[in-house]
C-alpha cells in the first residue's frame, strides 16, 4: 500500500503473511466461515497433497496419468509437433514428461508463482529432455503473462492438468480461461484435465480417505493459522468433513467444530457453535456438457476429449 501508516502496521510481515492474514480474518468473519483453498499448500500441505495422490481412494491422479500414458499417439495427432508447451503451475514429476514425450514440442515454458517449485521443475525437465529449450517464468498465472521472446512466434499449447480448474467457482474459472487465452494467443490450444461427476460415495471417499491423510491436509490449515498468525484454534476440536454439494456439483471440504469454540487469530476473537464449519476447499466435478460449456464461456472451443478406462476423469483439448 502507498500509505505509510499501513506499512508501519505491516512492518515485520512479508507479502505472503499479510495476504494470508487478510484472507483468514475476512474469511472467519463471514456468516459461512470460508478460507481460500490456496492457503492449504504450505510445505507441509504440499507434502500431504503428494501423499494424497498415492491413496487408493484418490483416483484423479492415476486416472489422468493413465490417459496421458495410453492415448499419447492420439494427442500427437491432434496437437501436432513444434508447439511451445506452456504449463500453468510448474510441472508435476510424472505427467509433464508423458505429454512432452509424445508431441515433439519446440519449447517448454513452466509458469509458477513459486520460484522454488519452478526451478526444481525446470531442472528436472531439463535433465530428462536435454535438447528441449526450457524457459521458466515466475508469474501468477491468474493474470495475463508475457511469454518469453524466444517462444513468441511459435504456436502454443497450454497444459493445465490435475482438474485444478475445479478448485475455482465458475466465475473465477471463466476469468482464468479467458486470461489463459490472452496469455497464449490466437491459434493456440489448451489441454486441460477436468474430473467427472460420479457416485457421491466414490467422490466423498476420494476426499475422506481411510488413512486420514486428507483430514490431516485439511487440519493443517488450522495448524498453519495457529503457527503463522498467532492463532489459538483448538485443532483437536475440529473434524475434517468432505461433502458432495449436488446443487453445485462439487465436493466441499469443511472443518467442523465439535463443540462451541472460542479462539483468537492475529489478536481478533472468533466463536463457532458446535456443528458450525469453516469451508476450506471446493473441487468441482464436470459432465461432458458442463465442461464444454465452461470452456466455451472462457473462449475455448473443445476439439477432442479423452477418458481413462474406468471413465472417471477427462482430458479435453480445446482451441482458441
Ligand atoms: C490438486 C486441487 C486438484 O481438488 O482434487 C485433494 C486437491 N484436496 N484432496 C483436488 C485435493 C483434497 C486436489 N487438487
Amino acid at each position: 500500500p502507498a500509505n505509510n501508516d499501513l506499512r508501519l502496521v505491516d512492518i515485520d510481515d512479508d507479502g505472503v503473511n499479510r495476504a494470508f492474514r487478510e484472507d483468514v480474518l475476512q474469511g472467519l468473519s463471514e456468516e459461512q466461515k470460508a478460507i481460500p483453498a490456496r492457503w492449504l499448500y504450505d510445505d507441509a500441505g504440499s507434502q500431504l497433497f503428494e501423499d494424497i495422490t498415492d491413496l487408493a481412494e484418490y483416483y484423479p491422479t492415476r486416472a489422468e496419468t493413465e490417459i496421458l500414458r495410453e492415448r499419447g499417439s492420439e494427442f500427437a495427432e491432434a496437437i501436432g509437433p513444434g508447439r511451445a508447451v506452456v504449463e500453468f503451475g510448474s510441472g508435476s514429476s510424472v505427467k509433464t514428461p508423458l505429454l512432452l514425450n509424445q508431441i515433439e514440442p519446440a519449447a517448454y515454458v513452466p509458469l509458477d508463482i513459486s520460484g522454488d517449485f519452478l526451478r526444481a521443475a525446470a531442472d528436472a525437465l531439463g535433465r530428462k529432455f536435454p535438447d528441449l529449450p526450457v524457459y521458466p517464468v515466475e508469474a501468477d498465472f491468474m493474470r495475463r503473462v508475457e511469454l518469453p521472446e524466444a517462444v513468441a512466434d511459435m504456436p502454443h499449447l497450454g497444459f493445465f492438468p490435475g482438474s485444478t480448474i475445479g478448485n475455482m467457482v465458475p466465475r473465477t474459472a471463466v476469468d482464468l480461461l479467458r486470461t489463459m487465452r490472452e496469455t497464449l494467443g490466437e491459434g493456440s490450444m489448451l489441454l486441460i484435465g477436468m474430473d467427472l461427476v460420479k457416485d457421491p460415495k466414490v467422490l466423498e471417499a476420494a476426499y475422506d480417505d481411510g488413512k486420514g491423510v486428507t483430514g490431516e491436509f485439511n487440519l493443517n490449515l488450522a495448524r498453519r493459522i495457529n503457527r503463522e498468525l498467532g492463532g489459538t484454534i483448538p485443532v483437536e476440536h475440529l473434524r475434517h468433513e468432505a461433502r458432495w454439494n449436488d446443487d453445485f456439483a462439487r465436493v466441499e471440504m469443511h472443518l467442523v467444530a465439535q463443540a462451541d469454540l472460542d479462539f483468537e487469530v492475529a489478536g481478533k476473537r472468533f466463536t463457532m457453535s458446535a456443528g458450525e464449519t469453516i469451508h476450506t476447499e471446493n473441487s468441482h466435478k464436470f459432465t461432458r456438457r458442463s465442461s464444454h460449456t465452461l470452456l466455451l464461456a472462457g473462449g475455448w472451443t473443445p476439439v477432442a476429449r479423452w477418458l481413462d478406462s474406468a471413465e472417471q476423469f477427462s482430458l479435453i483439448l480445446a482451441e482458441a
